[in-house]
């Protein structure tokens, strides 16, 4: 069976249990809670399963997990760290599972030139065996690629494309139509509806963990030509991204899926716990939209 590249993937979370040990359990749950919301695949171990206050192993290990309940959805790894040798052991191990590509951050905190940036994206792609996916977030990784540099990337066989988080459309349509046959996905759910309609294939995200379907629905609208629609079924997931911004993405989110019926415990420090008043924002202003 050939795999979905297009769609919606979700960015999947890493539930921790009461001793901050990954939930096995409530993870594979989240996997089918997502696949029978019609998502295409899921990005594993990114910002949102909080690739970066993981452990090497912990991080293969949810490997492991999505890949053992969802063995037929598209897989993206994110194997990036700015510890090249952690990166690689990362990309053996998607490669050793059958994932169907790898994808990184731009190595951060030192200022790299764009030249040891480019070295690094080329060896993981060229020696990890899987199609490299670009992921572009200059908001966080403090990179910011112009249409330029994206281009020597893509312009390579060893890369899939790029996950796109950040708000210029015009970089992005210019990426994907120099290069039509390289993947491109949106970033910001709350642009999911622009990012498609400019051209993206797809889109990646962290709402889509208790949402998707508002997203699924929204991409097959825009397929079908019907953009009121979808832009209607945009206005209510904004509505509810608004408030997830305001307490913080990452540990609201937990907690919707905490109060969705799931036990997904907090996020892991540095992040704070959510206040009992964040937590009944959530219970009147998220919960009963979604
Ligand atoms: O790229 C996610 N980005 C981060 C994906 O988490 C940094 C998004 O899904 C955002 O969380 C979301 C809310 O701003 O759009």
């Amino acid at each position: 069976m050939k795999k979905d590249l297009k769609g919606i993937f979700t960015a999947l979370l890493t539930p921790f249990d009461e001793h901050d040990k990954i939930n096995e359990k409530e993870l594979e749950k989240l996997v089918r809670f997502n696949i029978e919301k019609g998502v295409s695949g899921f990005y594993v171990c990114g910002s949102t399963g909080e690739a970066f206050l993981l452990s090497t192993d912990e991080r293969k290990y949810v490997m492991d997990i999505v890949k053992s309940c969802a063995p037929d959805k598209t897989l993206i790894a994110h194997i990036g760290s700015v510890n090249e040798k952690e990166a690689h052991e990362l990309a053996e191990h998607a490669n050793k599972l059958s994932y169907d590509m790898i994808s990184s951050v731009a190595p951060y905190y030192y200022k790299f030139s764009f030249a040891e940036i480019k070295g690094y994206y080329t060896r993981l792609a060229q020696s990890g065996g899987l199609p490299m996916l670009v992921y572009h977030i200059p908001a966080f990784s403090g990179v910011n690629f112009g249409v330029g540099e994206l281009r020597e990337f893509l312009a390579e066989d060893c890369f899939a494309g790029i996950k796109y988080t950040s708000n210029d459309f015009f970089m992005m349509e210019q990426c994907k139509s120099l290069f039509p046959n390289k993947l491109v996905y949106n970033g910001y759910d709350e642009m999911c509806l622009a990012g498609l309609s400019m051209g993206a294939d797809g889109a990646i995200g962290s709402t889509y963990n208790f949402m998707a379907d508002k997203f699924v629905k929204i991409s097959k609208l825009l397929a079908e030509g019907n953009v009121e629609s979808a832009r209607h079924i945009q206005t209510e997931a904004n509505r509810i991204i608004a408030v997830l911004c305001k307490i913080g993405v990452m540990m609201a989110e937990k907690e919707v899926m905490n109060q969705l019926g799931f036990d997904f415990g907090i996020c892991r420090k540095p992040f704070a716990r959510p206040t009992e008043e964040q937590k009944s924002m959530i219970a009147k202003e998220i919960i009963p939209y979604i």
